[in-house]
């Protein structure tokens, strides 16, 4: 559980950042207004970083973005020191609209989009979806979204996610073993006690033969199979192009006096070739906060960092590829001291 997170941040201002994050998730999801859902983030969480707890609007000062003295936010954020509460966030939040489209977007798999659709077609809520939604309101990939709305929001431990995505491993392996290796990336590479998802990076030499190597460990795991793994994979989300999104779920609970029913998890699969296996590896285990950094950077010194590789132009030409080994060149080519992944939690 949380209570063992490792090296848990000092976080200040929590309560003015909750509340903050609160506006930038309803304009993120049930207003969508990106700029707006921006900037009420980027603030949460240059306060959350800051190194004191404000007390007074006037502190406000050293957030440049909340240095203006008539600015919306910044306003709110005395509102909020002063009665301990955002009126405004109140009132967006009693709104049938957003409460409905905060609860749809909820669902793996509806964006906003489909949920302010889904509200104008009379449905409001998960459960509405479940008693009374016609077989073709919603995609396959929604409808699974639906089946496991609790349990996609349950974290798993890291116990669980490295089982996982050694079953993952041990399928790959039983296909041509010098061909092929797997990472377990994302969160979990980061170090995090527990991650939302299960995500491995898979290797594979010849590339030529990586939709198959997929659609092997695929039937491995799959229910039905003759393997020790098969039935670990429940559903599919999409099978595309050298990616696999999906669920799993455990075969027997990982302590013996578990009873509880596994829990179903989603599950990324992702294969590479060789040559991009360093930028796959950056990309893949994030955080995308961090890696959206890390390619403004590469793109102010005039490169473009893609999970596919470094390139020294704006093009994705072969012929303007920096070779790297692996991760740490990608840094020295960029000019940047190597960052290890716990230390990309940003
Ligand atoms: N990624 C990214 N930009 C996105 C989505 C993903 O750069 N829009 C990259 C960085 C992420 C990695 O892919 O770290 C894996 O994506 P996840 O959504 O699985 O995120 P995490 O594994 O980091 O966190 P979680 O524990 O929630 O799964
Ligand atoms: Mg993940
Ligand atoms: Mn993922």
């Amino acid at each position: 559980g949380e209570h063992n997170e490792k090296a848990m941040p000092i976080e200040c201002n929590t309560k003015v950042a909750d509340l903050l994050k609160g506006m930038a998730d309803i304009y993120e999801d049930a207003l969508r207004d990106q700029y707006r859902a921006k900037q009420y983030a980027a603030a949460a969480s240059a306060l959350r970083s800051l190194n004191f707890e404000i007390t007074s609007i006037n502190d406000c000062d050293v957030v440049p973005m909340l240095k203006k003295k008539d600015g919306k936010i910044r306003k709110y954020v005395g509102e909020i020191l002063n009665t301990g509460k955002l009126k405004a966030l109140e009132e967006l939040r009693a709104r049938p609209d957003v409460k409905a489209c905060l609860e749809l977007c909820g669902i793996h798999g509806v964006g906003p989009v489909t949920a302010r659709s889904l509200f104008a077609k009379g449905y409001a809520t998960v459960a509405d979806l479940r008693a009374r939604a016609p077989e073709n309101l919603l995609t396959p990939a929604q409808k699974i979204g639906l089946k496991y709305y609790e349990e996609f929001k349950e974290r798993i431990p890291r116990e669980e996610v490295g089982f996982i995505a050694t079953a993952v491993r041990e399928a790959a392996n039983t296909f041509q073993k010098d061909e092929v290796h797997c990472y377990c990336v994302g969160s979990f590479r980061r170090g995090k006690e527990t991650s939302g998802d299960i995500d491995v990076l898979v290797e594979c030499r010849d590339y030529s033969l990586a939709n198959e190597l997929l659609m092997h460990i695929l039937s491995d795991l799959r229910p039905g199979g003759t393997s020790p793994r098969s039935g670990i994979l429940t559903d599919d989300l999409l099978v595309g192009d050298h990616t696999y999104m999906g669920v799993a779920a455990l075969l027997k609970p990982l302590k013996d006096d578990d009873d509880k029913p596994p829990i179903h998890r989603r599950v990324d699969i992702k294969v590479y070739d060789s040559e991009s296996l360093p930028t796959a590896l950056l990309y893949f285990t994030g955080s995308d906060k961090f890696n959206r950094s890390m390619r403004l950077w590469a793109k102010k010194k005039g490169f473009n960092l893609q999970d596919k590789g470094l390139f020294a132009d704006r093009s994705q030409a072969q012929a303007s590829r920096v070779r790297a080994k692996g991760e740490e060149d990608v840094f020295d080519a960029l000019g940047l001291d190597y960052v290890p992944p716990e230390k990309r939690n940003v």
